[in-house]
């Protein structure tokens, strides 16, 4: 394969582009090598600069889940662009995808749009300690909820119940409300209470997927739910990830566990740039100009990104794929457990729907120590080997894989390949 554009590219960003990259992860540092510079997708597929065609499993980490350039969201976003691209008032796109957001979601009455996950995040976190008057927030180690200060945070030595930054730039001041749990551990969460009465509420993400895909375990959220309840803590879902790729709606609805507030972003633009959070009304209320907590941006609602949104979540809602999915899903698992059987090589896969992905490991992966026991290297060659196979893959083993609806068996047969290929690369390793 030739990746001698992507080379010149790289070299080219180089100079005023932090990495060549507009964020870390696409800079291919965990697995070694030049990144590659994408020219187009289309369904199933994306197609590198280079002419180099991939079966696409990053689908931009999420959000191009009826796959890409499908034909009613191309339809939709030109009918938008004819009117304009951004106002600074209020449009009827911004009403609808409220709507179907909000329809969606039991839990959520009211919803406010941002620009990104992250933003979503963050404005979530302000609304938990805005309603309940309290500034401690618990998260858990190895779920990622965006790049604000307050979440960077690395876990403190030993019996250190706060948490240390995570991040150049972060000051201590930032992190010294945030407390780090442990996912899947209960117990965890519980002695944060019993240490401080200051606790606003917990952010999780209801399926893990920074960790590479971690599953909560043994009715673990619902437990969650009904702790923080007794304690007067709110439940902060983190379904920039998983809402609407779960199911129609967000993970929490297939776990049976309602949120009071939920976080999303991804799959609400169809690839366009949008993030949003929501709550029952007694909690929305709060946020200005209703209530006393401000969040604001220039582009909130833009009108363009909402019309991606609204197009891929009708066309999603229309196909409803989530028994197929599963089913994909489940066919593309047993491949990597035979192929990985057939050569030796431990893995173990862990999938919740159409999130998954393989650890280089032979120990069962339920948290973030377990996730950090798998072989980088031996992911890092195996990168490398479904790449020269035709596969993309998030360049990262702490990256989820994500299905989208153009997946077609022909693909399935791509992938079959690539990984008897590539697991047989990595035992000769
Ligand atoms: P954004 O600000 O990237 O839109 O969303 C942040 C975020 C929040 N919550 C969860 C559960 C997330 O997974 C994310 C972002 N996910 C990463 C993938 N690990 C995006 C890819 C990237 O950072 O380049």
């Amino acid at each position: 394969m030739n990746f001698s554009k992507s080379k010149e590219l790289y070299n080219e960003g180089l100079v005023n582009l932090v990495g060549a990259v507009n964020s870390p992860v696409r800079a291919f540092a965990s697995v070694g090598g030049n990144p590659l510079f994408i020219k187009k997708a289309k369904g199933s597929r994306i197609t590198d600069v280079d002419g180099n065609e991939y079966l696409d499993l990053v689908v931009s980490y999420g959000p191009m889940i009826i796959g890409h350039r499908h034909k009613k969201v191309q339809k939709a976003v030109n009918k938008a662009l004819k009117n304009g691209y951004s106002f600074g008032a209020s449009t009827k796109n911004e009403i609808k995808l409220a709507k179907i957001v909000c329809d969606a979601f039991p839990g959520m009455d009211k919803v406010r749009f941002v620009n990104s996950g992250t933003e979503a995040v963050l404005s979530g976190i302000r609304l938990a300690r805005a309603f309940t008057g309290k500034d401690k927030i618990i998260k858990f180690a190895g779920c990622y909820h965006g790049h604000q200060d307050s979440l960077l945070v690395a876990a403190g030595s030993g019996l250190a119940t706060l948490s240390l930054p995570g991040s150049k730039g972060v000051p201590e001041g930032a992190v010294k409300n945030t407390l780090i749990a442990t996912y899947n551990d209960l117990e965890s969460v519980k002695s944060h209470f019993e240490k401080h009465d200051d606790i606003a509420g917990v952010i999780i993400e209801p399926i893990g997927g920074n960790m590479g895909v971690v599953v909560p375990q043994n009715n673990f959220l619902k437990e969650l739910k009904a702790y923080l309840q007794s304690k007067g803590a709110l439940l902060i879902a983190d379904e920039v990830m998983t809402g609407f790729r779960s199911t129609f709606g967000g993970a929490q609805e297939v776990l049976g566990v309602e949120a009071d507030i939920t976080c999303l972003g991804k799959v609400i633009g169809g690839g366009f740039p949008v993030g949003a959070y929501g709550a029952r009304n007694e909690i929305m209320e709060n946020v200005a100009p209703l209530g006393g907590m401000y969040q604001a941006g220039t582009l909130s609602g833009n009108p363009i990104a909402m019309a991606g949104g609204i197009s891929t979540l009708t066309e999603l809602k229309r196909q409803n794929p989530y028994e197929c999915f599963d089913r994909i899903g489940s066919e593309m698992e047993t491949i990597l457990k035979d192929k990985a059987e057939k050569y030796g090589v431990d893995i173990v896969v862990n999938r919740f729907g159409s999130m998954m992905n393989p650890f280089f490991t032979d120990k069962p992966v339920h948290n973030f120590d377990d996730a950090q026991t798998s072989d980088t290297n031996k992911f890092a060659t195996f990168f490398w080997e479904m790449i020269k196979n035709g596969v993309f893959l998030p360049p990262s083993q702490f990256e989820a894989w994500f299905l989208n609806t153009a997946i077609s068996e022909k693909d399935i047969k791509i992938f079959e390949k690539a990984v008897d290929a590539s697991m047989k690369k990595v035992a000769e390793a």
